[in-house]
């Protein structure tokens, strides 16, 4: 259906492929359409708990903007395209409301590590190679690199991976927080989907308050705590508090619906 993407819904999880191999799964303006519409749809699925989203083939997750279609911008055009971009793809996935796993294969750059950053958790293959190279090509992250970056390694390791324009290997993503697992490449997708069925034992309505409070703290203009408290208020009315608790008391596994 779509031509830069594939989705496969199994079991209660989507996994999205950006499948663009030869141009290393490069993010161009269709590639991100199509995941926004995915991931609108998935949205309103009952039936998916959890997004995994990954890269096609073995060597990239996706290697950046696609540089093809932004080598001849202009400033407004830049600045409207990182605003659409933002609003389509990266900041959607940051606060979608099922949680969104990022599964790095391989280069995860520029824009690629931006997508992978906007996920709720990142699990990567050893072979994955990380960084934010946008000032090799004189401009800067757009699509919210300068801002996940330091809140995931703290501003000075952000500055340096920015300014030096590097690449950083796997274990030293794990080590300076980039990533939460590294794992061999052929255990990548079989570890997300542990996580994934792990999630889902759980009340997505509660999740769904988690992430909106988790990302509260991040958003100027709002205090996490008290959101926080809202959110904590708003479990009590919840189907899913009432089975929750109910299956505690009765000694049973507690049965969510997605
Ligand atoms: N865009 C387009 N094509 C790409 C690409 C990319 N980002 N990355 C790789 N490719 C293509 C290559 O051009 C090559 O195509 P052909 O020449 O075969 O036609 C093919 O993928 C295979 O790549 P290589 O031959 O280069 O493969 P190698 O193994 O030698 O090297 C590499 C792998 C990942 C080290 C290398 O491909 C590389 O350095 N790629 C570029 C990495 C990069 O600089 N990525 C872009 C980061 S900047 C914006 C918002 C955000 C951004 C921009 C604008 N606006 C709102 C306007 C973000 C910018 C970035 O992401």
């Amino acid at each position: 259906m779509f031509e830069n993407i594939s989705v496969d819904i199994s079991e209660g999880v989507a996994i999205l492929t950006i499948n663009r191999p030869k141009q290393l799964n490069a993010l161009n303006k269709q590639t991100i359409e199509e995941l926004n519409l995915t991931l609108k749809d998935i949205e309103e699925n009952n039936e998916v708990g959890v997004v995994i989203l990954t890269g096609s083939e073995d060597k990239a997750f996706v290697a950046g903007a696609d540089i093809k279609e932004f080598a001849d911008f202009t400033i407004p055009q830049g600045g409207a395209l990182a605003q659409k971009g933002q609003d389509l793809l990266f900041n959607l996935v940051e606060h979608y409301p099922k949680p969104v796993i990022a599964a790095v294969n391989g280069f995860a750059l520029g824009g690629g590590l931006e997508l992978a950053m906007s996920a709720h958790i990142r699990i990567a293959s050893k072979n994955a190679k990380m960084g934010l190279p946008e000032v090799s090509l004189g401009v800067i992250p757009g699509y919210g690199g300068t801002q996940r970056l330091a809140q995931l390694v703290g501003k000075g390791k952000a500055n340096e991976l920015i300014f030096t324009a590097g690449m950083i290997s796997s274990e030293e993503a794990l080590r300076c927080g980039l990533v939460n697992e590294v794992v061999e490449q052929d255990m990548l997708m079989e570890t997300a989907l542990k996580m994934a069925s792990k999630i889902m034992r759980n009340s997505p309505m509660a999740i769904r308050s988690a992430i909106k409070a988790v990302n509260a703290g991040y958003t100027s203009g709002l205090n996490g705590f008290q959101v926080e408290i809202e959110e904590f208020a708003k479990c009590f009315g919840t189907e899913d508090f009432k089975e929750g608790t109910s299956a505690f008391l009765e000694k049973r596994k507690a049965n969510f619906r997605k």
